[in-house]
């Protein structure tokens, strides 16, 4: 049962097939629950379980459309979304460091279009004509993991991760022990943060997976793993014996300006003692960075180090700095990913794993075969009709073609994920080949595994009976992002339950009275431990009500759902009461739930169907009887003059374009209206402002000039 190619599923009743365009509203929050849940179980798969569930071109795009929606209806866009957050959880054991100059991610861009739009974005933020003269730089995307190293007066003080970007782990001493990292600069500004990537030469990385191998130890997949596993090491001394570099790419917070460009800013790190990267090229517009990318894919091969793009960045600082950033990415720059590396292999057999909500992921065991440098040997293959050849309304993928145990097949994978099949050799195809014939009984416990319209999975029914079911219910129920439990890992809640010590969540809390004494002779465990853990379990009897509402583990449910329902209820009581009293379809209380923006039938009817189920229901109450749950505390808004207040920018602003204005106006927290009304606090009129300035005369509400406005923002 591991979580080896189990795909983040697919939610009935939402609308992955509607082009954003032809949403409505209600469709709109449908489709941004649904997303919000498949991104967050691909973030929770790949940072906190180490086990990608999808590749990294299947989770841009469910993030890019995400982010489209969103757009379109930015009424229904939760501050809490994934496209407002930035990397990694925190693992734990390394202190962490607050940033204080944010890290941010990158934006993709896949095509040659999207490379084109981006530019042609700049241009247009900027108020530059199509031949205006624009210099941007293009630089390799190496395939590590970036570090921020701090120095004051020129001495090293500091080295963090990026983890979440505003968050990262401190690893100073780790740092240290990088060749390529100067403890030392002669001539740097006071304070100055230098960014960039840690990674691991194909070389070092397969002389370190041998040494590892004849140790008996752990291998690591790629030289990414590879890096991050050793910058994260808690003892330095191993993190020593670990063959890492550094490519400085960027600079956080300095306190005094390195140059007036991008390009002239690294050669200042370069001159500093930084390994910059050579392939670094100035280029005049599109054309020349598609060059660029043409030349670095080139060599991409021979470079002797992973390389996943190339990353374009406005090299004009000050542009830089009036083009500012969106919530996680800055404007003035872009990765060009280079497309999903593919291989051919043999489907060796179709295995098929069970989750918590029952679905049955079939899994392809393949014939190991290299793809990008990783040895690949399990790819998902999603549900029966990604099988048989069908998407979700039944047209063809793949033309038609079904996918047979013995069949040649197409695998990628982008990035370290797990791969996915993407298409199947006919003509290889083996005389006896039979058609996949996808189980219609639970392989874990027999029960009946049926299909309800439209949905593409096929589940098991048997509930908490079905061992594979309860396991990842109960794997659910302690992971990160629900109860937490520090000491209780998957690998933990298998083994208790296979000794009938656990069966649901209430029993973790009652473990040490009724197995304490058994647990501290398990193999492994002692007084020590033990403690810790009933401490620890001890600890999370007071939990927040989003994080339990999350942790029942109820379909359709994921984090963002379940703080929506904590938001709108406020308390257990209050929630209880109200799935406990509605009724599917009908009443008040179905339609304060329905009418909750970004919770639709499908969810609504999940969630009372759970507290009405009496097995379910008894199993809850149990859990909370142990309980002290936690109300939502609401948080106050962003400090600003403006904060809260709805403004209108009519007439030609000088300063500034209308994009730059409206962005300024809402990081200070206030809210961007296209027209005057009564609702409106404020209008800024610029030059030629017509009718809005008539009209907010009109219903006296306050106006000022762009230059009372930078006054009032603080420039
Ligand atoms: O080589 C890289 N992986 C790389 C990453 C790079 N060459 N430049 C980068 N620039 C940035 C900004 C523009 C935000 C300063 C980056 C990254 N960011 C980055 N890497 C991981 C997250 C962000």
């Amino acid at each position: 049962m591991s979580s080896v190619g189990k795909s983040a599923g697919s939610v009935s009743g939402a609308f992955p097939d509607v082009a954003v365009k032809d949403l409505d509203e209600d469709q709109a929050g449908a489709e941004i629950a649904r997303l919000t849940e498949e991104v967050e179980a691909a973030d929770r798969a790949y940072h906190t379980l180490d086990a990608p569930e999808i590749s990294d071109a299947e989770y841009d795009a469910l993030k890019r459309r995400l982010a489209e929606i969103e757009a379109r209806f930015p009424q229904l866009k939760s501050p809490e979304s994934p496209t407002e957050k930035v990397g990694a959880p925190l693992a734990e054991g390394f202190a962490k460091v607050r940033h204080e100059v944010r890290m941010f991610s990158l934006a993709n861009a896949f095509e040659t279009e999207e490379l084109t739009d981006f530019d042609e974005r700049v241009r247009k933020y900027l108020n530059l004509g199509k031949d205006a003269a624009l210099t941007y730089t293009a630089e390799p995307k190496i395939d590590g993991l970036s570090l921020s190293l701090r120095y004051e007066r020129g001495r090293l003080v500091q080295a963090a991760t990026r983890g979440d970007g505003e968050t990262g782990e401190n690893v100073t001493e780790n740092a240290r022990t990088i060749g390529d990292i100067p403890h030392h600069l002669s001539g740097a500004p006071d304070v100055l943060e230098v960014r960039g990537e840690v990674y691991m030469s194909h070389a070092d990385f397969g002389r370190l997976n041998e040494r590892q191998e004849k140790a008996g130890e752990k291998t690591f997949a790629n030289p990414r793993n590879a890096a991050a596993g050793s910058l994260r090491q808690l003892d330095p001394r191993i993190t020593a014996e670990r063959p890492l570099r550094f490519f400085a790419y960027g600079w956080g917070a300095a306190s005094e300006p390195l140059a007036e460009t991008q390009f002239d800013a690294i050669g200042r790190l370069a001159e500093f003692g930084f390994s910059t990267n050579p392939l670094t090229r100035l280029c005049d517009g599109p054309d020349a960075l598609l060059d660029a990318y043409r030349t670095i894919e080139q060599k991409r091969a021979t470079l002797g180090y992973d390389i996943d793009g190339v990353v374009y960045k406005v090299n004009d600082l000050g542009l830089q700095r009036r083009l500012g950033f969106r919530t996680a990415t800055p404007r003035w720059a872009i990765a060009h990913k280079f497309p999903a590396e593919l291989a051919w292999t043999r489907l060796e057999a179709i295995d098929i794993q069970v989750g918590r909500t029952g679905a049955l992921s079939p899994v392809a065991r393949l014939s190991p075969v290299t793809v990008g440098g990783v040895v690949v040997s399990n790819a998902t293959l999603h549900n029966e009709d990604y099988i048989a050849g069908r998407d979700a309304k039944g047209n063809p993928i793949r033309d038609g073609k079904d996918i047979r145990v013995g069949d040649w097949v197409q695998v990628y994978r982008a990035g370290d994920v797990i791969p996915k099949v993407a298409d199947v050799d006919l003509s290889k195809r083996p005389e006896d080949a039979e058609p996949y014939e996808f189980p219609k009984t639970c392989p874990e416990c027999g029960s009946e595994a049926i299909r309800e319209d439209g949905d593409a999975v096929r589940r098991c029914t048997g509930g908490m009976i079905c061992p594979a079911q309860a396991v990842e219910k109960l794997k659910h129920f302690v992971s990160r992002a629900a109860f937490d439990i520090e000491g209780l890992g998957g690998k933990h809640v298998e083994a208790f339950y296979e000794k009938g010590w656990i069966s649901e969540p209430a029993d973790i809390f009652t473990l040490g009275d009724n197995h304490g004494d058994e647990l501290r002779q398990l193999e492994g465990w002692g007084e020590k431990s033990a403690a810790n853990l009933f401490a620890a379990i001890d600890m999370r009897r007071r939990i927040p009500l989003n994080r339990l509402i999350f942790a029942l583990g109820i379909r359709h449910v994921g984090e963002s759902s379940a703080s929506l329902l904590a938001n709108d209820y406020g308390t257990w009581e209050a929630f209880e009461a109200a799935m406990t009293s509605a009724r599917i379809g009908e009443g008040d209380d179905w339609k304060r739930l329905t009418n909750i923006n970004g919770v639709g039938d499908v969810m609504a009817t999940s969630l009372v169907t759970a507290f009405h189920q009496e097995a379910e229901r008894a199993s809850i109450d149990r859990l909370v009887s142990m309980l002290e749950v936690e109300p939502v505390v609401r948080r106050g808004p962003v400090e600003s003059p403006v904060a809260g207040k709805t403004i209108v920018f009519t007439g030609t602003l000088e300063k500034m374009t209308r994009a730059e204005a409206k962005a300024r106006a809402e990081a200070l927290g206030a809210k961007v209206a296209g027209s005057v009304s009564a609702r409106t606090d404020l209008v800024v009129a610029g030059p030629g402002a017509g009718s809005k300035a008539k009209e907010a005369e009109r219903l006296g509400v306050e106006m000022i000039d762009e230059e009372a406005w930078l006054a009032l923002i603080g420039g």
